[in-house]
């Protein structure tokens, strides 16, 4: 049997974990003909198995006394390069298969980074919206009372994903250090003023602004006035549509789970300013944005429709930041319709199968999210240098470190595809590159 039927018959309902490994394999097929060796290492039935899964209960009780259980999750997917690294995600859709999709997702993303670090994901089906602060601090203790039992400095280190942020990370932190009894780095995505890293924040949008950009100059252009579409409206979103408007681009909409906004003048730095304390201290909606701009439309989501109108504008590039799918065949037909250059995922997996045929065939220039996202846990794997050696580096000193980074997954994206005769394609570069990595690490180790 096939490795992809054998893998859909041992889990039948995990369908964007299969939605990510049979983009890789694909992918990865001109390298198994060229390395006979890793077929017969059993490479791709050891490389889609987790190492290692651990799922608990998750009791807490609400402001009201009320007791609720969510179910946790840890993957430990590949730990050939480095202790695992990777998100939580908090979010009532999360689901094994999801987070074994971002897990699988995370293991080649973390080899391009050049920086020595597993594969690894988890959260949990707790949905943070509309939860007080001592709710969320409740739940976050519980989570982690069962999860610091799996974690460490040099085992796991875990950060943030979609539902957890910087506030979630401090709670996590000062339950592992009660419980373990001590003080290491065993989160990423700290606050600054113990053991955070400057630039951790703004990477994952920042570092897809320079992937975004070093594309544009394969076509010898820049962001200089080019129109932006960017969803979500999160950490990613915020600093990408940021970047974007330091380059000299024009963003036209940001979005959240209920809808979108439009604004035809841009969204600049004050907008920003105002989605950001909206979005991080109020915890708002989007809606409030046209309340507060009125020259901008706002649409609320219609799942009437096959296709998400946010990407049906005029526009040269598009940044989906939000979730995965999110953006399918009738959206990147609209895109391409409408002119769009350049699609450039800051989500993991935010386009379908489908939607990433059509910018191939359309000459879209598309960046995978295991490439183009990848800032965000290479400034995580920085923060874990600096707390290592319990010093701090500047801003600028991590800037130029991301920059540095992202142009090297970038060049070495289009090296590797190049050497298996795919010129230009980010996807397969990205994949084959991650994967040669990464096996080349499992072979010298062997079989464990
Ligand atoms: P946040 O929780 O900060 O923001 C998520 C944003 O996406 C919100 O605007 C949210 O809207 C929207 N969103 C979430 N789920 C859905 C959904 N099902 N449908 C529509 N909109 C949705 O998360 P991040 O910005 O951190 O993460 C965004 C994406 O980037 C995810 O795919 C994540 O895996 C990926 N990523 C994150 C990294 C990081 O460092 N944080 C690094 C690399 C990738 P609402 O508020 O209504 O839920
Ligand atoms: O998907 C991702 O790369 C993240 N959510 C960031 C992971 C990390 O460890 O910083």
């Amino acid at each position: 049997m096939d490795i992809l039927d054998t893998i859909k018959a041992r889990d039948p309902n995990e369908k964007e974990f299969h939605q990510a490994v049979e983009e890789v394999i694909e992918s990865v097929r001109p390298v198994l003909d060229r390395y006979p060796e890793f077929r017969k290492a059993a490479i791709l039935e050891r490389i889609t198995e987790p190492e290692r899964v651990v799922m608990f209960r998750v009791p807490w009780m609400d402001d009201q006394g009320q007791i609720h259980v969510n179910r946790g999750y840890r993957i430990g997917m590949n730990s050939a390069i480095g202790p695992y690294k990777g998100g939580l995600r908090f979010h009532p859709s999360v689901t094994l298969s999801i987070l074994k999709f971002l897990a699988f997702e995370q293991v080649f993303k973390n080899a391009l980074t050049t920086l020595a670090m597993g594969g690894g994901k988890g959260g949990s089906d707790f949905d943070p919206k509309g939860k007080s602060d001592n709710e969320v601090m409740r739940f976050c203790q519980a989570f982690m009372s069962e999860l610091y039992r799996h974690i460490g400095p040099n085992t796991d280190v875990p950060a943030g994903d979609i539902g957890v942020g910087a506030r979630e990370i401090g709670f996590l932190f000062g339950m592992y250090k009660k419980l373990k009894n001590e003080f290491t780095g065993v989160l990423t995505g700290k606050s600054l003023g113990w053991g955070g890293s400057l630039i951790r924040p703004e990477a994952t949008g920042y570092g897809a602004i320079y992937f975004a950009a070093e594309m544009l100059a394969t076509r010898n252009d820049t962001f200089k006035g080019k129109k932006c579409l960017v969803s979500g409206s999160g950490n990613v979103a915020q600093y990408a549509v940021e970047k974007i408007i330091q380059l000299g681009g024009k963003v036209l909409t940001m979005s959240d789970s209920s809808g979108y906004i439009f604004d035809e003048a841009g969204i600049d730095a004050d907008k920003l300013a105002f989605v950001m304390r909206l979005k991080n201290v109020r915890r708002g909606r989007i809606k409030e944005y046209a309340e507060k701009y009125p020259q901008a439309v706002y649409t609320p989501v219609d799942s009437s429709l096959n296709y998400n109108p946010l990407w049906d504008h005029a526009a040269d590039c598009a940044f989906p930041c939000a979730t995965q799918n999110e953006i399918d065949e009738k959206d990147a037909i609209n895109l391409a319709n409408n002119g769009a250059m350049l699609a450039c995922e800051g989500a993991n997996m935010p386009c379908t199968p489908a939607a990433i045929d059509i910018f191939m065939d359309k000459k879209v220039l598309y960046a995978p999210g295991k490439a183009s996202n990848a800032g965000g846990v290479a400034v995580s794997g920085l923060e874990m240098a600096q707390n290592s050696m319990r010093l701090a580096w500047t801003r600028k000193e991590v800037d130029n470190r991301l920059k540095t980074i992202m142009k090297s997954i970038h060049s070495t994206c289009l090296e590797a595809a190049a050497d298996f005769g795919q010129d230009g394609n980010y996807m397969a570069g990205a994949n084959i590159a991650g994967f040669v990595k990464v096996v080349n690490a499992m072979l010298d180790q062997g079989l464990v």
